[in-house]
């Protein structure tokens, strides 16, 4: 997985059951769907993690995807099939970092930064109170909180361990490598 233009990386997180289907499972399903749309994607492993805020809900359950989309597709389009898969698992979008039956996040697409430097840089800098309260009305990429959540980087570490953030400069490794210690060690691989 490298920066050329077209590849993307994508978060899958999940933390509530559906139709007595496990978050795990639903994670699974997903990742089928993700294909069947188009997106031709190889997968990290499944890791249980503990929910962000501490305290919010149950554990998560997330992946990464990197690969390529099909010719010629924008973010937005690829954005607009996450959306979709969403809501054919029972995601309803309410509550800021609210409990969910599936997220998929749109975390990168090739070196694209969107919508400008200026604007990814402004909510990629926002104190956490901020962060908490407000949510972009428009896709940003990189994904604003990439690089503070060891859920998302120790998966795209199986992944995309040399993709390069292209305004902080930093791999997926290195940026990892920059968390607490305490933080990645809570990400733990599923075996099943
Ligand atoms: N996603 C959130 C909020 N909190 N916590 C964990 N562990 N994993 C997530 O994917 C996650 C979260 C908002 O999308
Ligand atoms: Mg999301
Ligand atoms: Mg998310």
């Amino acid at each position: 997985m490298d920066n050329r233009t077209g590849r993307l990386l994508v978060a899958l997180g999940a933390n509530l059951p559906i139709g007595g289907q496990t978050a795990l499972a639903t994670l699974r399903l997903a990742a089928q769907a993700l294909v069947s749309h188009g997106l031709a994607l190889d997968f990290s492993r499944f890791y249980a993690t503990p929910c962000f805020p501490a305290g919010a809900g149950p554990d998560y359950v997330n992946a990464a995807a990197a690969g390529v989309a099909p010719a010629g597709w924008s973010a937005d389009r690829v954005l607009a099939v996450l959306h979709r898969i969403e809501h054919d698992f029972g995601r309803q979008r309410e509550q800021r970092w609210g409990m969910r039956t599936l997220d998929l996040d749109l975390v990168a697409f090739g070196d694209a930064v969107m919508p400008d430097a200026e604007t990814q840089t402004r909510w990629r800098s926002l104190d956490a109170a901020t962060q908490a309260s407000t949510a972009p009305d428009r896709l940003i990429l990189p994904h604003p909180r990439l690089q503070d959540r060891a859920f998302v980087l120790v998966p795209l570490a199986d992944v995309a361990p040399d993709w390069r953030h292209p305004l902080l400069g930093l791999t997926t490794l290195e940026m990892l490598a920059a968390l607490p210690a305490a933080d990645r060690e809570q990400v733990v691989p599923i075996i099943a």
